[in-house]
């Protein structure tokens, strides 16, 4: 063969390569994806706060003790609870002391909150709504809805009639896939309540786009649920003429917003997680190369920004952004996913760290 033959053949040979690697991904591709409409960084009001960086003053609590706990709340008498990585709830007393509490398994372990009745609540993202006694017996709420297992719970909150209201993210997709949720950017979370008078689990909201933090207003006429990648929270209707409806609550934030608490002045402690970035604003926009790093999870791990800030944003019941608490460089925390107010404190809860922040709120 001359040269020139055998750099076409070479050619064409790469090309065929190419032809069918293509098609492999995207035939096998586990997503059928559609665009995410990203709104302009300027839009969010949160831009008309400075960025500053008051997360870098945070205390740390339990460090090197706690494997990114994801959410964090503070019972009545102050004890701080959380659920780790390594499948345990732990819990700080008052007198400084951190106690392995309950141990469940997994590594899936989400939202928490406890009740009137002193029980914690727990989404497991494997098993569904678990409920943990004082005395430690685990019981599971919610496993099926609707004749389908509960995949992907993510946050609770308990009513005064004790109903729980939690999140299932994903329908489709667990936690260890939760990136092809994003990438396929179809909604498929929930929003569920969990009745205690007869056991039974409703669906009360379809089609959410990885439904997120759940809040209850002071006055429980309304829940909000928040909608990690369309970079809002929605507001569900509790009482009143427009109960069972929804309206948007807040939009256009500076990220997605994970876990939301209210907080004890009636607004509601929200945090986002950096969603943003060039490369990942252009894959919103490219079905392509969603097919390509659905196929890739390590690529996607590589380019997703999340690890490289902490924001916590402060909403009043308007809807309106009152303050914004950030690590901009992720020095300190990053990827903070929740924040809880309780006497003048903020305890926040992070997936990249291994303590939960508390920052003093008076000097911030
Ligand atoms: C702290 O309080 C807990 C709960 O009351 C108790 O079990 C524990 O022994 C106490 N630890 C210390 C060092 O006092
Ligand atoms: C419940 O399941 C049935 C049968 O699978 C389905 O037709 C229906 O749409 C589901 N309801 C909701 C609210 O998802
Ligand atoms: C609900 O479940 C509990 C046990 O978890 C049981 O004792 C109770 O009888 C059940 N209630 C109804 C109405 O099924
Ligand atoms: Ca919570
Ligand atoms: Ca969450």
């Amino acid at each position: 063969m001359d040269p020139k033959q055998c750099v076409s053949a070479c050619s064409g040979f790469l090309i065929a390569c190419l032809l069918a690697f293509t098609l492999q991904i995207i035939f096998f591709s586990p997503i059928s994806p559609d665009l995410i409409e990203l709104p302009p960084p300027s839009s969010s009001a949160s831009h008309l706060l400075p960025t500053n960086t008051h997360l870098q003053r945070v205390i740390k609590l339990g460090e090197g003790y706690l494997k990114d706990p994801e959410d964090v709340c503070v019972d009545r008498n102050g004890v701080v609870y959380t659920a780790t990585r390594d499948g345990w709830v732990k819990r700080l007393h008052k007198n400084g002391t951190w106690q392995d509490w309950k141990f469940i398994d997994g590594h899936a372990l989400f939202g928490i909150t406890t009740t009137m009745e002193n029980d914690l609540i727990v989404c497991d993202a494997e098993k569904g709504l678990l409920k943990v006694s004082e005395n430690g017996v685990l019981t599971v709420l919610a496993a099926h809805v609707n004749g389908s297992k509960i995949r992907f719970a993510n946050d609770v909150i308990e009513a005064s009639d004790r109903s729980l209201y939690f999140s299932v993210s994903s329908t489709k997709f667990g936690f260890d896939n939760l990136y092809l949720d994003v990438l396929e950017a179809k909604p498929h979370g929930q929003l569920l309540k969990y009745d205690p008078s007869s056991n039974e689990t409703s669906i009360l909201l379809d089609g959410l786009a990885f439904a997120n933090g759940v809040a209850i207003s002071r006055d429980e006429d309304y829940l909000i649920v928040c909608e990690t990648w369309k970079f809002r929270c929605l507001k569900y209707w509790l009482k009143g003429e427009t109960r069972g409806e929804t309206e948007i609550f807040v939009q256009n934030l500076p990220g997605g917003p994970d876990n939301i608490n209210l907080a004890p002045d009636g607004s509601f402690w929200i945090a986002i997680v950096e969603f943003r970035s060039n490369v990942l604003d252009f894959v919103h926009t490219s079905k392509a190369s969603k097919h390509v790093l659905a196929a890739f999870p390590k690529l996607y791990k590589l380019i997703s920004p999340v690890h490289r800030k902490a924001t916590v944003i402060n909403v009043a019941a308007d809807g309106s952004i009152i303050r914004k608490f950030q690590d901009p460089k992720g020095k300190v925390m990053s990827f903070v996913t929740s924040a809880f107010e309780f006497e003048d404190h903020l305890y926040l809860g992070s997936l990249n760290s291994n303590f939960i922040g508390k920052l003093p709120l008076k000097a911030a």
